[in-house]
């Protein structure tokens, strides 16, 4: 009766073996972009972990199982099937439990990286503070995940259409690392500036690597979160953008979005109102990250 976890071939082999392995996320694929763009999106994030080296391990539940490591029929279902849920950590027991289908979030995707021995995940952007979470009290469950799980998150920073000092606040009280990297400034997903200073700093992969295991040693259980921002060619300006997500806000708000539906609505609207251009951004910021998670967790397999 126990729930274990379905390894692919590959995935198996490279922890074993101790060879450098990425996680990736499966919320992204299913509920962050259309289809099918979102399908070539997660064809492409497994191409270039390879070619830097590492192997990549898509995480998601399907049919009641843990996979870790994903076929490209996998990958498809994911894409384009409209009942695959969305689900956090909270969700993970009853989604096995039903013998059901889910997409793993930021928070998801930690814990069950955790469990099945992988160290580094890469992203897009993390969930945070809602900027009505006076009022709301919308705080993504990625944050908690990311203060008692020992997982390296590779991300642009949080999503912008969140409050990003807050989500910095909220970070530094749950003793979350936030480590910009060849940054010293928070980057707001969509744009490489927000304003915000870092505390942290890491100009190389190797010093990612060392800072994890250091914790380790000292017995420090939490996550560590990587700011690495979109490559300049990519980067959309943040005021243009602020506009484009009071816009999405407002329709969330009119249309009564709110709870685990708010974030996928938002990105969806944002990739309307700028006609496409943030889902290119989008890909190439999270493909961006998928590179350095492969370089970290090959700098991580040299030095264990
Ligand atoms: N990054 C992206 N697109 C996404 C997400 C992250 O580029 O769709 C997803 C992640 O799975 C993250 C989730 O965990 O959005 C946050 O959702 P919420 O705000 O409901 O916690
Ligand atoms: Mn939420």
């Amino acid at each position: 009766m126990r729930n274990e976890i379905i390894y692919t071939a590959d995935v198996l082999q490279a922890i074993n073996a101790g060879r450098p392995v990425v996680a990736l996320e499966s919320t992204i694929i299913a509920h962050g972009m259309p289809y099918p763009q979102n399908l070539e999106f997660a064809r492409e994030a497994e191409a270039i972990a390879l070619t830097y080296s590492a192997q990549p391990a898509t995480i998601a539940i399907l049919g009641g199982k843990v996979c870790v490591g994903l076929d490209d029929g996998q990958l498809e279902q994911l894409a384009s099937d409209p009942s695959v849920g969305k689900v956090a950590t909270r969700e993970i027991g009853s989604t096995l439990a039903r013998k059901g289908n889910g997409a793993t979030t930021v928070s998801a995707t930690m814990s069950l990286a955790h469990a099945a021995g992988i160290k580094v995940f890469a992203t897009g952007g993390i969930g945070g503070v809602h900027r009505d979470a006076d009022k709301s009290f919308d705080i993504s469950a990625d944050l908690i995940e990311l203060s008692r799980t020992p997982v390296i998150v590779v991300s642009a920073g949080a999503k912008a259409i969140l409050d990003l000092p807050k989500t910095l606040e909220y970070l530094e009280t749950m003793s979350v690392p936030v480590i910009g990297y060849q940054t010293d400034e928070f980057p707001a997903f969509y744009s490489r500036k927000s304003g915000l200073m870092l505390s942290a700093r890491a100009n190389f992969a190797k010093n990612i690597a060392a800072t994890y295991l250091a914790q380790l040693e000292m017995g420090i259980s939490s996550g560590i979160l990587i700011a690495n921002p979109v490559p300049e060619e990519f980067d959309l300006p943040f005021e243009t953008m602020d506009k484009h997500i009071a816009i999405a806000l407002q329709d969330a708000q009119s249309e009564g979005v709110e709870g685990k539906a708010l974030t996928p609505f938002l990105l969806g609207r944002i990739v309307e109102l700028t006609e496409g251009e943030s889902l290119v951004t989008n890909r190439a910021l999270a493909l961006n990250n998928v590179k350095l998670g492969a370089e970290i967790a090959f700098k991580l397999s040299e030095l264990t």
